[in-house]
């Protein structure tokens, strides 16, 4: 009996010395994240954040000192997996050397030079690109996660920055982009601008100081896109948004 009254009066020494830990340690503000954000014409918002990760490492194997690296579906090498929904998860990073793998909760991936008009005829009006001429989306899902590796190697790496153009976004606090730590905690969620011109284009882009992003979480908009669902601005009641170009800072390998 009185060993029990001592690991009691033990515990809560234990937990008064937590909750005063708690009150003099706060938890460390999370880094400071700078936004690039543009919807109409991007192309010079688009570029200043190329500037803002330094100059293009295209597809080189093995991580790089600084600069970036950015997929725009367009490539030769994607030829053959071309408006099917099978576009392999890892193609950017075995295929070619970006450092870029995803994963959805959908079913697949897709690269399409149609507009996913093979999808939905409606589609055709509904969808751009940014860079000619194929744009890329989930199948059956409108989310996806990116993820970052040391360019050719399946070893995890963090990035400082990462950005995506958007093809029609129609709804406000929608069409999202949430950065992940290596632990898994949040750095922040970041809403892309509506359009505002008929080609309908958008980017959001954020960066940090250090490479501290191991995880990208996209979401498109409000469904996915299939061949009995038309747009918001077509007669349905989904906000449909696919994605092009990918611009990230070179992946760093996580520690
Ligand atoms: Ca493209
Ligand atoms: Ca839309």
């Amino acid at each position: 009996m009185h060993n029990m009254r001592l690991m009691a009066l033990a515990a809560v020494a234990v937990i008064a010395a937590c909750s005063k830990d708690s009150v003099t340690n706060p938890q460390p503000a999370p880094p400071t994240a700078t936004l690039f954000t543009a919807s109409g014409n991007i192309a010079a918002t688009v570029d200043n954040f190329r500037n803002a990760l330094g100059p293009s490492n295209g597809g080189t194997a093995g991580e790089q000192p600084t600069g970036r690296r950015e997929i725009s579906w367009d490539g030769a090498g994607a030829n053959p997996f071309d408006n099917r929904n099978d576009f392999p998860a890892n193609f950017f990073n075995t295929n070619v050397k970006s450092g870029a793998v995803f994963t959805t909760s959908g079913t697949g991936f897709r690269n399409d030079s149609t507009d996913f008009a093979e999808i939905n005829p409606s589609y055709a009006t509904q969808f751009t690109f940014f860079s000619a001429n194929k744009i890329f989306a989930p199948v059956g899902s409108n989310q996806l996660d990116q993820l970052f590796q040391v360019a050719g190697q399946p070893t995890p790496a963090v990035s400082r920055g990462f950005g995506v153009v958007l093809s029609d976004v129609d709804l406000a606090d929608k069409t999202t982009i949430e950065l992940f730590a290596q632990d898994g905690s949040s750095l922040g969620k970041y809403a892309a601008p509506v359009r505002t011109d008929a080609a309908g284009l958008s980017f959001i882009g954020v960066t940090y100081a250090d490479a501290i992003i191991a995880r990208v979480r996209i979401t498109l908009g409000t469904g996915a896109l299939a061949p009995n669902v038309n747009d918001i601005s077509a007669g349905g009641t989904k906000d449909l948004v696919v994605l092009d170009n990918l611009i990230y800072g070179e992946p760093k390998q996580a520690f």
